[in-house]
């Protein structure tokens, strides 16, 4: 399919939501969207997403340490990785036009530094001014579901828990509250889909805002 005047540019697009809810999932669904419509598409995550990048993550989400990690270190790690990546990947294909599609970025940080640790949102947006500088997604997909039906469904994949799946419930009570919060601060740009149901009903709400980006001059 050839594409249109309108995706000359490239467009970065993030999936957010709390554990389990099916952003990996959801990710490869996605990037086959776009790129069957004739769309580079670089496919990538946070935290991490380059070689360093990705040690840095080994670091926040390694559960076996003896030693607590500082809110404030966890907070630094997470803005170096992404200046890491920002630096080696997304700003690059951006420039070349390629389309960027992330399994989360700052609105996770704003979500669970902000609202589950419960560190000032000020000092989150300094650290996001300092390293994005005016970089913001084109579009977050913010998939959202009752946490008792996400944690269901991780514990049907039975894969050992993180570091943050760790976390108490009322932690992620918090950070899904902190998402829904900044969806309704900025409905433009964030869209909150709902993540319950079939994998194909998912799928058909998360194709309609697609197309709308699509159809949206960059
Ligand atoms: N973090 C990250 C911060 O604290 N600050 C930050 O700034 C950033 C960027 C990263 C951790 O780092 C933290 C947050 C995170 O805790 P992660 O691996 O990106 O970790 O995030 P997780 O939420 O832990 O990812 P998960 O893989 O656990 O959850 P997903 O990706 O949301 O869920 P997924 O796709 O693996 O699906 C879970 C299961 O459900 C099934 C899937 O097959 C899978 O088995 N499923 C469905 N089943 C039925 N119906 C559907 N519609 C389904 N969709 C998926």
């Amino acid at each position: 399919m050839e594409r249109s005047r309108f995706q000359e540019k490239g467009r970065f697009i993030t999936l957010e939501g709390g554990e389990g809810v099916g952003k990996t999932t959801n990710m490869a669904w996605v990037c086959d969207w776009l790129s069957a419509r004739g769309i580079e598409v670089v496919r990538t995550r946070e935290p991490g997403g380059t070689p360093r990048a990705e040690a840095i993550r080994e670091l926040l989400l390694d559960p076996t340490s003896d030693e607590p990690l500082d809110d404030d270190a966890e907070l630094l790690l997470v803005f170096a990785a992404r200046a890491q990546h920002l630096a080696q990947v997304i700003r690059p294909a951006l420039a070349r036009g390629a389309w960027v599609v992330c399994d989360r970025f700052t609105d996770a940080t704003f979500a669970y530094q902000g609202g589950g640790r419960g560190l000032p949102v000020e000092r989150i947006a300094t650290l996001e001014n300092f390293v994005q500088g005016e970089l913001r997604p084109d579009l977050t997909l913010l998939l959202d579901m009752p946490l008792a039906a996400a944690r269901q469904r991780l514990a049907a994949r039975g894969s050992a828990p993180d570091r943050f799946e760790r976390e108490r419930e009322a932690f992620f009570t918090r950070v899904r509250k902190a998402y829904l919060a900044q969806a309704a601060a900025a409905p433009e740009r964030i869209a909150v889909i709902d993540a319950a149901g079939a994998l194909d009903e998912v799928q058909a709400r998360l194709a309609q805002r697609l197309s709308t980006l699509l159809e949206t001059p960059s």
